[in-house]
Order: structure tokens, then C-alpha cells, then sequence
């Protein structure tokens, strides 16, 4: 395999003035027609002598120059794709060629998920379809054709404005698109089928009417509504926080159920995992129900940030992703609880990126190489993509950033550009000096800051010794690292202080830290405080501090912050965990049960703060501990917190336990989830309390009632817990998203015999290998949240991990490279465990055809 390299980046000999399609769809095979007008691109190699096309599976039947037939001299067709050695300044070329959508698992290209055609293209999925220049920065007019059976397929969708459509022979139809945009091929896509249809409208604030179009299967309506009050919620929200307009007259959206990620921001037609559309209160959670609600608004926030203006090449993909998940993110932020969500948003930072950024698969959010793009979609350039945005935002403030997007629009719009070209338009839109903090983009791993506070009583200042360090090899220089800071005062309120001596007080500030070693002085404080450091987490980074536990259990009391409140608690459970110190849980129990008790905070901060920090969150920063002392320890402090507070559990189920409340607010989804926190807990004290759980699953007519009890019920394995799965399994068997569900609770039991059952659940009928949703469910589940079943000590986890991945990998390469990235902690790992790694990947190296996309995820794991 070949590693593609930033710095080799060159513009396109060959640009596409228009790329006209037809596709003639058929049950055996699909013919594709492509009509491209070629001309050379001024701003690169005028002489250039011919044009690689990119091309994979592809059968050519026929080709075309100007109209006339070429000589086999002219053009070579190879495993990559097509070489033309005829070119001229301007010329057309046709080809047809055939593909087999019906063949084709990869879910890549053009492929049927049940009875429907639909793509996928993004990244490089194009050149499954047809000859092409399948790059993001060779933009060009579409034309589409399709024709199919009108029976089967009565409805044929692409990119666009429909044109024409018309009757055709043998109950044939066809239906012609235009898409007035420019756009690259990644943004292409087509869907044929029969699919109901809801349809609603949105008027955009110049008065525009754009058609809304949500197609699902048959008998889905149901489950449709949410998606499309998200979508409605996404417009008028971006119109009135980014003051962006959506652009055509047509909006549609389509949910298939075999589908390799979340979603896709195809300009006009955007194709979507049935897990983010549909959903009512039966079969959806709460969490469902957020899920649905971001990955809406994310993708049509990318019609801005990723279609008008996209990726110069696929190294810049932060510049689309990072920041339309900053923006999906401060969407959800700003229609729920923003304090609330930030927590969220930074659990998966330190459970998953982190892990990321200290493993071998490594890679700033701007990558410099990669073998196969398609694993580069990471929560690096995704997730700390968006808070190196978030930062940018936190440095500039609301306005100078949104005068940044504004002037970024203004100049790129209609263009493929780099991350360096939105950091210019941010810091020419702000007088901020941006150069240092361009290190975010090509510097990976994960800054640790070392803060050490000290409180001079008679000169009433604080001083804080930061110092900055990045173990990673890339991360040569010091970062900017934006610190948001406050004090809280001994008696539990904000304590305030100056910069300098003279200055009027102030009760926060934003420092920057710039240098590996910088000295903070905060004067006029007159109470011994405690710092409240990194607010809001205003750096994607490990901080660790001088805090005695006094500090921490202080903070969890009192920081008006809620992330740094949070934090403190999460912090406090940690150094107990790890230090093995047994006195500290009962300081634990005593601020649960304050926090438990407090009527004035809010249920969903409760149902965070009194979590454990789950064990991939601490054996990332822990893992010299080792597996086996992490699992035992947080074993024991879940039993000690759940124990202890019994009563406290009881009394907080009971007063918030009605079933007959179905409302989706955030109150009741609040009130909900603390609610089933507290069961969680009793249940674990004592399987006297299974009673309760029983009476909640039978009775339940929300998913979130039903599925937590099911699942408390499993993960502490109760009695009726195996009465409880075959309960659920009669009622949902047919609904397939409850379905994955179902697989994921049970692939999650910490029990020895988790093996069997899931070994069971694969012979199911509602199990497919061919599914990416059902293997993310039963194994993606099992090796990413069984922590205990999947590092057992006799390798048993890895092993049924290894074999799935060795025999996805000829059906879906993309979704075996991403189970395959389950083992990159193995560095962290004890001596023998890493041994078993080791030899469970060596045999997947091995394996013939192994895909360019396993291959170089377990490569660079056994490096
Ligand atoms: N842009 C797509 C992801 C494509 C992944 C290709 N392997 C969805 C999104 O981020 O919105
Ligand atoms: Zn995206």
C-alpha cells in the first residue's frame, strides 16, 4: 500500500467544466454513462501530457474523444483507474462502463441497502462509480440521468433541481437533475426506491420557500417526525446564530439502514443512517433523541461549512469537520443545557481522543500522511478538530468569530480551501495573532499542563507556576492554551482579584498561556481560595494540579462552573480509585449525598456528577496501574457509593419515578436520567430492588424507561434479567434499531459466559455481519465498553475481536479497519497482554488481500 503524503499536495492538471451521468439501473448490473468536458486548469503544469483518472471495479465498455474512438495506444486501464495519453486544451470524453451495486458490501460507491440503490462517495468513494478526477478540489456542474423500473424504483433522487422526467419503454422511467452548484464528486449522490414521504416547508429569512423532503422505508412515518423538526430547528438556527441561508428550493433527506457511518452532507440529498432519522418515545431514547437532533443539524451545517466551501484535499478535512461539529455541538448547546452538553462533549474527548492522541494511530488534526483516508474520519479530526475551533471562538469572542466566518464566506465561497485559510480569516477578522496557535493544527498528542498554585495570605495574591509539556514527538514547539480561570473563596462564593496590582477586580479571566513555563499572579485576592482552572474546559488538555483532596471536594461543592464542578468530582473518584485509598470514599459518599439532596441544582448536572469515571477514561491516564486494579477499584467504589447511600437511591427513585410523565423536555429527560442513575445504584446495593426494575421495564411506554431497567437489569446480572431480554426480544424483534440495542446489552455484560451469547446472537436472524450498525452493536460494544471481558487475561476478548475483524475485512474494510482500531491502547497494557495482542494482530496482517484500510490500522499498531 502507498502512503499519500500533505507536503507532495499539486493542483490538477485537468479541471471538469460539467459531468453529465446517466445511470441505466438494473437488477443484474448498472450502466454507468459519463460525459465529461475536460479543459486544463490554468494555475497548473500546462504541458502536461496526459491525466490519470481515478477508477476501482470498473468494467469499461466503451470510450469515446471528441466523439471519436481512441487508439490502444491512447489510454491504459488499470487496477487504480484510467490513463489518457491523448489530451488537449479543451476536449470531452464519454465512457461507459458497468458496476455491480448488488455485489458491492464495501457501502461505498453506488450499492443497494434493501431494495433501494444509494451512495456513498465521501471520501473516495467516487471512483467506484465512474471514471473520475475523484478529488475535493476539482469542482464541477452536474447532469444526472437515471433511469430504472417504475415499479421498483417509482422514485429516483440525485443532487439538485429535478428537470425532466418521463416514461420510457418495458415500465421503464427516467428522471433528469441538475445541480446548480459547483461541487466535487465527494458531495455526489443518487437513491432510487420506494419510500414514504414526509414532506414539510421552511421559509429562510430572505423569504425564500425551500421544500422538505424526508423519504424513510415503508411504514416509517411514525418515526419520522422528530428529524424533520430538527431539520427546521437546524435552518432557523444557523439563519440566526451564523446568519446562513440555505440555498436551494429543495432539501431532501433519506434514512437507509445499511450505512457506514452517521450521515452524509450530499448538496441537496443527504443520506443518513436510519439510527440518526427515526425515533418516537417508544423506540428512541432521550439520548436517541439528541443523537438525531445534532446529526441533523450537522449535516446541514456542512451545506456551508464543507459544500460552498470545501476541502482543498483530504488532509484539510478538520476544516469542514472540526468546525461543523463545533457549530452541531454549540446548536445542541444553545437548544438544550450548554453547561450539560459541554460535559458531554468533554467525556469523549478524555475517554476516546485522548486514548487517540497517545496511541499509535496518532495524527494532528491536520494529518501529513495517510494510507487509506477513510480512517482518518477520527475523534482527533473530528472532535478535537471542534475545540481547536472552540478555542479560536474562546480567544476572538462571538463577534470578531462570526465577523470571522463571515469573512472567511466572502472570500472562499464556491472554493476548495486549507485550514490555513480559516485561521487567517479568523485572525484578519480580530486583531489576534493566531501564528503560535497554528501549532493545534500540525502537533499531535495531548499537552499536559502542570498548574501550581500558592496563596500568599498577608499580600493577598495567588500565584499559579504552569508549565506545558507533549510527550508526542510531532509537538516540538509550546502551544497557545487558552486558561479560563476563577476563584472560589472559602466561603463557598466567587472570590475576586486583579491582574495587576492597580486593576479593577474582575471574578474570571482568560489567560494565555504561551510559554513551557509561565508564572500567573492574581492580586487583591483577600480570601484563601481555591483556583477553578480550565472553565468551561477552555483547552483540550490534561491538567493536573496541586489540589489537596480538601481542594477538590471544596470545588465539587461550590465551583460556579459547572464543567470545573463536574471535574472535581470526577477528579476526586479518580485519585480514589487509583490511590487505593479507601478513606476517601466515604468523603465521595458525603458530597453525593449533598449533591443528591440539593433541590436547587439541576437533575442532568446530578445525573453526570455522581458517575464513576468510566474504566477506559481511567485507564488512560492510569494505565501503569493496570487492568485488573482499575477494574477491582471501581468495582468497589460503585458498590461502597451504592451501599452506603441505599437509602438515598431509594428515596431519590421513588420521588422522581412516574412513569405517566412522556414529555421530551429537558426537565423530564433530566429527571429521567438521575432518576434511573439512582436505580442503577440500588440495584447494585442490593437485588432486593430487582422488584422495582421489573415493575419499570413491564410497565414503561418510553424507551428510556425501558431499556435502562433492561439493561440495569443485565449489567448486574439479577434474576429476571434473561426473562427481561426475551421479553424485549418478542415485542422488538422487528424493529431493527431497537434491535442493535438489544445486541449492545448484552455484548456489554461483564460475565464469563458473554462469549456464548454473543456467539449466539450472531447466529440470530436479526443479526448481519453486513450491517455496520449490528457489528458496531454486538462487537464494536463488546470491545469499546465490556472493558473487563474484552482485557481478559487469557486473550479470550482479543481473540473473538481478531477474528471478527479477519472476516469483515473482505466484506466492509472500512468497518473492520474501525473495529481493528479497538486494540491501539495495547501499548498501555501489562507484558502479557500486549503478547496476545501482538500475535492477534500479526494473524490479521497475515491474512491474504488484506484491505489497504486494516492493513494500515494494524501495521501501525504492531510498530
Ligand atoms: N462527511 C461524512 C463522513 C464521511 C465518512 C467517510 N468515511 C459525514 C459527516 O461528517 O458529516
Ligand atoms: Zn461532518
Amino acid at each position: 500500500p502507498i502512503t499519500k503524503y500533505r507536503k507532495d499536495y499539486q493542483p490538477s492538471n485537468f479541471l471538469i467544466s460539467e459531468t453529465h451521468l446517466t445511470f441505466i439501473l438494473n437488477e443484474q448490473e448498472t450502466l454507468v454513462k459519463s460525459r465529461l468536458l475536460l479543459r486544463r486548469n490554468p494555475k497548473a503544469d500546462l504541458e502536461a501530457k496526459s491525466i490519470q483518472f481515478d477508477g476501482e471495479n470498473l468494467t469499461l465498455q466503451s470510450i469515446l474523444w471528441n466523439g471519436e474512438a481512441l487508439s490502444a495506444d491512447e489510454y491504459k486501464v488499470t487496477d487504480e483507474g484510467l490513463e489518457l495519453t491523448k489530451v488537449a486544451d479543451e476536449f470531452e470524453l464519454v465512457t461507459v462502463c458497468k458496476i455491480l451495486p448488488q455485489d458491492n458490501s464495501s457501502l461505498e460507491g453506488l450499492y443497494k441497502s434493501g431494495d433501494k440503490f444509494c451512495t456513498q462517495c465521501e471520501a473516495e468513494g467516487f471512483r467506484k462509480i465512474t471514471y473520475y478526477l475523484d478529488r475535493p478540489d476539482v469542482l464541477s456542474r452536474f447532469y444526472v440521468r437515471i433511469e430504472a423500473d417504475k415499479s421498483r424504483y417509482p422514485l429516483l433522487l440525485s443532487n439538485g433541481n429535478p428537470v425532466a422526467s418521463g416514461d420510457m419503454d418495458d415500465n421503464r422511467h427516467f428522471v433528469e437533475w441538475q445541480d446548480p452548484f459547483l461541487k466535487p464528486c465527494y458531495l455526489f449522490a443518487l437513491v432510487a426506491g420506494d419510500l414514504d414521504l414526509l414532506e414539510d416547508q421552511f421559509i429562510t429569512k430572505s423569504g425564500r420557500t425551500v421544500k422538505l423532503q424526508l423519504y424513510v422505508d415503508k411504514g416509517k412515518l411514525d418515526q419520522s417526525d422528530f428529524a424533520m423538526q430538527s431539520l427546521i430547528n437546524a435552518m432557523k438556527w444557523d439563519e440566526q446564530r451564523f446568519n446562513l441561508e440555505y440555498d436551494l428550493d429543495l432539501y431532501m433527506i433519506v434514512a437507509v439502514s445499511d450505512f457506514n457511518m452517521g450521515a452524509m452532507e450530499n448538496k441537496g440529498l443527504n443520506i443518513f443512517n436510519t439510527k440518526y432519522v427515526l425515533a418516537n418515545p417508544q423506540t428512541a431514547t432521550d439520548q436517541d433523541f439528541e443523537g438525531i437532533e445534532s446529526v441533523i443539524g450537522h449535516e446541514y451545517f456542512h451545506n456551508w461549512t464543507g459544500n460552498r466551501v470545501t476541502c482543498r484535499d483530504w488532509f484539510q478535512l478538520s476544516l469542514k469537520e472540526g468546525l461543523t461539529v463545533f457549530r452541531d455541538q454549540v446548536f445542541t448547546e444553545d437548544m438544550r443545557s450548554k453547561a450539560v452538553k459541554r460535559i458531554d462533549d468533554v467525556k469523549v474527548i478524555r475517554s476516546h481522543q485522548f486514548a487517540e492522541d497517545a496511541g499509535p494511530l496518532a495524527h494532528p488534526i491536520r494529518p501529513d500522511e495517510y494510507i487509506e483516508m477513510n480512517n482518518f474520519y477520527t475523534v482527533t479530526v473530528y472532535n478535537k478538530g471542534a475545540e481547536i475551533i472552540r478555542m479560536i471562538h474562546t480567544l476572538l469572542g462571538e463577534q470578531a468569530f462570526q465577523r470571522g466566518m463571515a469573512l472567511y464566506f466572502e472570500r472562499h465561497d464556491g472554493q476548495a480551501v486549507t485550514c490555513d485559510d480559516f485561521v487567517s480569516a479568523m485572525a484578519d477578522a480580530s486583531d489576534i495573532d493566531l501564528s503560535q496557535f497554528k501549532h493545534w493544527y500540525s502537533q499531535a498528542g495531548t499537552p499536559q499542563v502542570s498548574i501550581n498554585y500558592q496563596y500568599h495570605k498577608d499580600e493577598g495574591r495567588m500565584t499559579l507556576i504552569v508549565k506545558q509539556s507533549n510527550q508526542h514527538p510531532s509537538s516540538k514547539q509550546p502551544f497557545l492554551i487558552p486558561l479560563k480561570l476563577g476563584l472560589v473563596g472559602r466561603s463557598g462564593k466567587p472570590q475576586s482579584f486583579s491582574l495587576e496590582k492597580q486593576d479593577n477586580k474582575v471574578t474570571e479571566t482568560l489567560i494565555h498561556i504561551t510559554d513551557s513555563s509561565q508564572v500567573i499572579e492574581l492580586y487583591k485576592v483577600d480570601e484563601s481560595s481555591v483556583p477553578s482552572l480550565f472553565r468551561d474546559f477552555s483547552a483540550p488538555v490534561k491538567f493536573d494540579v496541586n489540589y489537596t483532596h480538601d481542594d477538590l471536594a471544596f470545588l465539587f461543592a461550590y465551583d460556579e462552573n459547572t464543567f470545573t464542578r463536574w471535574d472535581a468530582g470526577q477528579q476526586l473518584m479518580e485519585q480514589c480509585i487509583v490511590s487505593g485509598n479507601d478513606a476517601l470514599m466515604s468523603n465521595i459518599a458525603e458530597a453525593f449525598k449533598q449533591i443528591l439532596n440539593d433541590s436547587t441544582l439541576d437533575n442532568a448536572f446530578k445525573a453526570r456528577a455522581l458517575v464513576i469515571p468510566d474504566l477506559k477514561t481511567l485507564f488512560e491516564s492510569h494505565s501503569s496501574k493496570g487492568v485488573d486494579f482499575l477494574i477491582e477499584r471501581r468495582r468497589s467504589l460503585k458498590d461502597f457509593l451504592a451501599k452506603s447511600l441505599e437509602q438515598d437511591w431509594l428515596k431519590q427513585y421513588q420521588s422522581l419515578h412516574q412513569l405517566s410523565d412522556k414529555s421530551l423536555d429537558q426537565d423530564s429527560i433530566a429527571r429521567r436520567s438521575i432518576k434511573n442513575l439512582a436505580l442503577s445504584y440500588l440495584v447494585c446495593a442490593s437485588d432486593e430492588h430487582a422488584e422495582l426494575l421489573k415493575q419499570q421495564f413491564s410497565q414503561a411506554q418510553l424507551m428510556t424507561e425501558e431499556i435502562s431497567a433492561l439493561s440495569i437489569a443485565a449489567h448486574e446480572q439479577v434474576r429476571p434479567a434473561q426473562s427481561m431480554l426475551d421479553d424485549f426480544y418478542k415485542k422488538w424483534h422487528q424493529e431493527p434499531l431497537v434491535m442493535d440495542k438489544w445486541l449492545s446489552v448484552q455484548s456489554t455484560i461483564d460475565s464469563d459466559n458473554v462469549f456464548e451469547v454473543i456467539e449466539r446472537l450472531k447466529q440470530d436472524p436479526v443479526f448481519s455481519l453486513k450491517n455496520p450498525n449490528k457489528v458496531r452493536s454486538l462487537y464494536s460494544a463488546f470491545a469499546g465498553l465490556n472493558f473487563a471481558q474484552f482485557h481478559r487475561k487469557d486473550g479470550k476478548g482479543y481473540r473473538l475481536i481478531a477474528d471478527t475483524v479477519f472476516e469483515l475485512d473482505s466484506i466492509n474494510a472500512q468497518i473492520a479497519a474501525n473495529l481493528s482500531k479497538q486494540f491501539s491502547g495495547a501499548a498501555k497494557l501489562d507484558k502479557q497482554r500486549q503478547k496476545q495482542v501482538a500475535a492477534e494482530l500479526k494473524k490479521i496482517k497475515n491474512k491474504p488481500n488484506l484491505s489497504k484500510d486494516v492493513f494500515e490500522v494494524v501495521s501501525k499498531t504492531l510498530e
